[in-house]
């Protein structure tokens, strides 16, 4: 069966995982040995004619080798970047990363206060309670892709503890 033979036994669960994004829309062509995935994504909804808002989430490398993410795209907006939080005397201010390490086993999150996904240059702002896609891709070319509801805040914590004023 020569056409099997091409496959790696890793292809089956990476081509499952490259056929959701190529669902969205979204390109995938990645074989490398890497295995991202991403978990619990969300966009801050944002009011008509703002520009720019913040995405989250975790992103897991269940690999075996440290995973180098160099860029993220979104489905909304001209550029996504990977920023922190940094203390700068008194204050805090907004650093861009250009590259994150995650090492095997090893979740980078993305998290209220500290390190975030800009979106800027969004022109037609997503409707609250739409979906975006939000895809990061590593040094190694590999693109982990999800989904990401527009929300006024994290998903799962409306509950009574989850008030902010
Ligand atoms: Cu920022």
């Amino acid at each position: 069966m020569p056409n099997n033979m091409t496959l790696s036994p890793k292809f089956p669960a990476r081509f499952r995982w490259c056929a959701a994004g190529m669902l969205m829309g979204l390109s995938c062509s990645s074989l490398a040995d890497e295995m991202l995935h991403w978990r619990d994504a969300w966009v801050r909804s944002l009011p008509p004619g703002a520009a720019v808002t913040a995405a989250y989430g975790s992103l897991m490398n269940h690999g075996s080798d440290t995973v180098t993410i160099v860029n993220l795209t979104s489905t909304t907006g001209a550029e996504a970047q990977m920023h922190d939080v940094i203390a700068d005397g008194d204050q805090r201010k907004m650093v861009r990363l250009n590259s994150v390490d995650i090492a095997p086993g090893e979740s980078l999150v993305f998290e209220p206060g500290g390190r975030h996904i800009m979106l800027l240059g969004i022109t037609d702002a997503p409707e609250k309670g739409s979906d975006l896609a939000l895809c990061a891709l590593s040094a190694m070319g590999t693109e982990a892709c999800t989904r990401a509801p527009v929300t006024r805040q994290a998903p799962g914590v409306t509950g009574p503890h989850g008030h902010h004023h």
